[in-house]
């Protein structure tokens, strides 16, 4: 395969909606060329495929774009060799799709309005940053219920539900370490720890160097 046929990845390292798409992408075996956007200075290749200028946007070689980190993820499930992990947004009946979609969506709904007011206090001054962490806490409360007796969300295998949450409750977490890892959330301590110290999240969290147009390709992924 030449790097022509490879779609195109426009990410950002520490991004959590690019995170969880690189996360996926590698879970599902896939190798993508990689380019590493500085959100103040995008480049005009990535707006040409997608004007409203978020990262994750993956362009396929036919030119089709997906450009919500969701849609990156279905994609990678979609397509996953048949033989790469827990591609499926569930492996566990007694924790179906319906379920998981929607612990995603409170994720990245309320839990994630509450992560952004408790962790830059400054940009929603109508919102304590105690009521915000507060509000996350439950989310994270609700996680541990649901982590008690699994390994990750939905049963003993990576799913992509643990890639679509685990980048942000990270986030959650290292505003105030201390105070995280000192609430009663065991279940989600193990879960977050084991995920920080796998292979699986250093292979999504390497250093590139900003994108340029004419860089040589960097590949990311399974053949990388
Ligand atoms: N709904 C989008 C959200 C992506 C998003 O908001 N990404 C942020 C970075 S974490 C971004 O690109 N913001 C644009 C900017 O800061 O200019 C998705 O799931 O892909």
């Amino acid at each position: 395969m030449t790097v022509s046929n490879l779609p195109v990845l426009y990410s950002f390292r520490r991004c959590p909606y690019a995170m969880r798409a690189r996360l996926a992408l590698a879970a599902a075996g896939h190798t993508v060329e990689l380019r590493e956007v500085v959100l103040r200075d995008k480049p005009a290749a990535m707006l040409e495929a997608s004007p409203k200028g978020t990262v994750p946007v993956l362009v396929q070689p036919d030119g089709s774009v997906l450009e919500e980190s969701l849609d990156i993820i279905q994609w990678s499930l979609d397509t996953a060799g048949a033989q790469s992990i827990a591609a499926k947004w569930s492996l566990d009946e007694s924790f179906g799709e319906g379920a998981l979609r929607e612990l995603v969506a409170e994720s990245d709904g309320p839990f994630k309005a509450a992560l952004d007011a408790y962790k830059y206090p400054d940009r929603y001054p109508d919102r304590e940053p105690e009521e915000a962490r507060e509000a996350g806490s439950r989310f994270i409360a609700r996680l541990d219920a649901i982590l008690a007796g699994r390994q990750y969300l939905t049963g003993g295998s990576f799913s992509a539900g643990d890639a679509a949450i685990l980048p942000f409750v990270r986030q959650f977490a290292h505003v105030d370490q201390e105070w995280f890892y000192d609430q009663d959330w065991h279940e989600v301590i193990r879960w977050l720890d084991a995920f920080k110290a796998s292979e699986r999240f250093s292979a999504i969290m390497s250093k590139y160097k900003k994108w340029e147009p004419g860089d040589a390709p960097v590949l990311f992924g399974a053949g990388a």
